[in-house]
């Protein structure tokens, strides 16, 4: 493995969003398509248990039971195909806050999911084995660390391959256009994966950038680039399994632009209805990756009502489970605020520490 650019980078940056999932359940370009009928049906299970999830933390939060938190709803098949053509155990997986289906591939416990938004910081862990780094809030400081992560792993003789998620207002930061142009210098093998979903919060897109595409930056960094139908889960796994090819094969870094949408709002504290048109809305409703790939699968008798019904009992088995767990998991207690900040106390910390003491609350 070398950390210098490669010479040439294959620039497969095109206005025109890759689509492997025809209307009618056919395919435009079926050799394209990377995953067999098993793989398909895995990312289909994987995006119905994220919905159910995000149905049920919502539900939670509106109890009071779970803090503001954001779904994935509408952009399933962006973050679970894309996260699954990785290889889990082997690659990582570097997270904005919108991610928990490809986080979970990946091997971070839906019941840490749960405990994190019940404002327990065990919920903030993950575990050991799982390639997975925490969620970020503050937007794109996790992209110049998915380089370094992925450049570091490579200089110690590794071969594997670092995936990060942003949105299209994160790649207004100036975090993301350095890690792209130190990537792009080291021939890091990672992924940038930007996931436009029409908004930042209520910024619209053509208020982030006067580019007609995102990935047309990749070539002004020496990468490559493409960009994706990001509700159609077999073109999101082929472009992101195309980029994982050439990061292994020492052909440097790929930015994907995946174009999907977010249904929901932009948190749970966020009312999406005083900035979003509801035919721009309903448009977007008619693509729902879920239904899409449901009837694609269909098309081929590969799914029907009674599978459906199934993984819908697994789902809500999973989330019981994971739930249970949560629940029962002892409550923080205020130590906790300051047990991480340092080895030890500074003098204020330690202030703070006592006119708190007194354990549980
Ligand atoms: C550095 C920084 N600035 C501002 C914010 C406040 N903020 C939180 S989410 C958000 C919008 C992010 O939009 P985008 O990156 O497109 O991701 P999305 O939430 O749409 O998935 C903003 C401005 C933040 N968290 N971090």
């Amino acid at each position: 493995m070398t950390s210098e650019a490669p010479s040439e980078v294959p620039h497969v940056t095109s206005g025109t969003p890759l689509r492997l999932m025809g209307d009618d359940g056919g395919s435009p370009d079926p050799q394209r398509i990377r995953l067999d009928e098993d793989g398909q049906l895995a990312v289909l299970r994987q995006m119905m248990l994220s919905r159910a999830v995000d149905q049920r933390a919502v539900s939670l939060q509106r109890q009071g039971r779970f803090g503001t938190l954001s779904t994935v709803t509408g952009q399933e098949a962006s973050v679970t195909a894309s996260a699954m053509a990785l290889e889990r155990g082997r690659d990582w997986l570097v997270p904005q806050y919108r991610e928990l289906p490809g986080m979970m591939y990946h091997g971070y416990p839906l019941e840490h999911f749960f405990l994190y938004f019940m404002g327990n910081m065990a919920g903030a862990g993950v575990p050991d084995e799982a390639r997975v780094l925490p969620i970020q809030i503050a937007l794109a400081a996790q992209i110049p660390h998915a380089v370094g992560l992925a450049w570091g792993r490579q200089l110690q003789g590794h071969d594997e391959v670092v995936i990060v998620y942003f949105g299209d207002g994160a790649s207004s930061e100036g975090d993301f256009h350095e890690a792209c142009n130190l990537a792009g210098i080291l021939g890091a093998p990672v992924i940038f994966f930007l996931q436009d979903n029409g908004w930042a919060i209520s910024t619209p897109r053509r208020m982030q950038s006067a580019a007609a595409s995102f990935a047309d930056r990749a070539p002004g960094y020496g990468i490559a680039g493409a960009v994706v139908d990001g509700n159609d889960a077999l073109a999101v796994h082929a472009v992101t399994a195309e980029a994982v090819d050439r990061a292994r094969a020492g052909d440097g870094p790929t930015l994907i632009e995946s174009k999907t949408y977010r249904l929901g709002p932009h948190n749970t504290a966020d009312d999406p209805t005083r900035y979003v048109d509801d035919a721009e809305r309903e448009e977007w409703e008619a693509r729902d990756p879920i239904a899409r790939l449901q009837r694609h699968l269909a098309a081929s008798g590969a799914w029907d009502d009674d599978l459906a019904a199934e993984v819908e009992r697994d789902n809500e088995a999973e989330i019981e489970r994971a739930l249970g767990v949560a629940f029962e998991t002892p409550s923080p207690t205020v130590d906790q605020i300051f047990d991480h900040v340092y080895a030890a106390d500074s003098v204020r910390l330690a202030r703070q520490r006592a006119s708190l003491s007194g354990g549980d609350r």
